[in-house]
């Protein structure tokens, strides 16, 4: 890491409102790119990825305002700046849906800052403050361990930024990790929705960390850990990139992973991708697991207090690393 640099900008007015298995005979190489060829797609360690979720799970739910989160928010911007090229802490306070301020951190990491030609990639890095989906209502207000909603995307964007750490990409690459994605109004709360999730995303999309800052395309990555993962054409993605799903989807399908990446219309998820797109003009899909047998349409475990590490399976997260992997390689 070359530099650092701690933006705090406090807006006390309105936020609210709301193988690689098999990739190396097939890495991309004989395809030349804008201004060299493409580089060799390095294999992506699901192990580590792991880790990197079990090391963000171990410092407690990371909900804004408590000590787990602050402490989570200390090492996540530590281990991000031993890789990237530039670190940028945007730390600022935002108002939740219910009038709580909240004391919020996104966390950026720059790749060839010098490089015109970029691609962001984000994930949220907070976790939800209420199981308020748990099977038992005696949890409903229990803070979670969002091991797949939340640390999963950020654990494999970790991994990414190790990897291309040690060999870059012909792109310019910004990860972005979230804060305060899912601080979303509570189901049970009789205050409207306006805005509530995605908080940190908003502040970013309206103040992101180098003015003027643009991406050729983004992928946000969110529940991308679970056992069995399906990720469908997520609706805003597709009003917004249907180019960059359809390249992402080719790419997932050439390593071999159909059977996660759907040819299959999801549904319109409000999520950090959203603001991306909507305030900061960035074509910006997410990649999101997708289950239309549960009740909310995600994965089982989703908003409970069993989003934990047992339902995390490494080959998940090297579907999505490979995939993600071979996007940024082939560019
Ligand atoms: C809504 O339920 C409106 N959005 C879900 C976004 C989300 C929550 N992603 C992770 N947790
Ligand atoms: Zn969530």
């Amino acid at each position: 890491m070359r530099a650092i640099m701690i933006i705090t900008l406090i807006f006390f007015s309105t936020l609210i409102s709301c193988g690689t298995s098999g990739n190396a005979e097939k890495d991309g190489s004989s395809k030349t790119g804008q201004y060299q060829s493409s580089q060799p797609t390095p294999l992506f360690n699901a192990d580590s990825a792991y880790y990197y979720i079990e090391r963000q799970v171990s410092f407690g739910p990371r909900v804004p305002n408590t000590d787990a989160h602050r402490k989570a928010g200390q090492w996540l911007a530590e281990t991000l700046g031993r890789f990237a090229d530039t670190l940028y802490i945007q730390q600022t306070r935002v108002r939740a849906y219910d009038g709580t301020n909240l004391e919020i951190k996104n966390i950026i990491g720059s790749f060839q800052p010098e490089n015109r030609r970029r691609v962001l990639l984000c994930a949220h890095w907070d976790s939800r403050p209420y199981a308020d989906y748990d099977p038992d209502p005696e949890k409903h207000y229990d803070p979670i361990d969002g091991a797949n909603d939340g640390a999963s995307g950020v654990g494999v964007l970790l991994e990414i930024a190790r990897l291309i750490s040690q060999k870059q990409p012909n792109i310019g690459v910004d990860i972005v990790f979230f804060d305060a994605e899912d601080y979303g109004r509570h189901r049970f709360s009789n205050i409207p929705d306006q805005d509530s999730w995605a908080l940190g995303a908003q502040y970013w999309a309206r103040n992101p960390h180098r003015p003027d800052y643009f991406a050729r395309y983004g992928i946000l990555l969110d529940m991308v850990g679970a056992s069995g993962a399906t990720f469908k054409r997520e609706g805003f993605s597709m009003l917004y990139a249907p180019d960059i799903v359809r390249k992402v989807w080719e790419a997932g399908q050439s390593l071999g992973y159909d059977r996660f990446f759907l040819n299959r219309d999801g549904s319109y998820i409000t999520d950090d991708h959203y603001y991306v797109n909507m305030i900061r003009n960035i074509p910006t899909i997410n990649i999101i697991h997708q289950d239309d047998t549960t009740e909310h349409g995600f994965f089982p475990q989703w908003h409970t207090t069993a989003d934990n590490m047992d339902i995390i399976d490494p080959y998940t997260l090297k579907v999505v690393g490979n995939t993600v992997l071979k996007v940024l390689f082939q560019e």
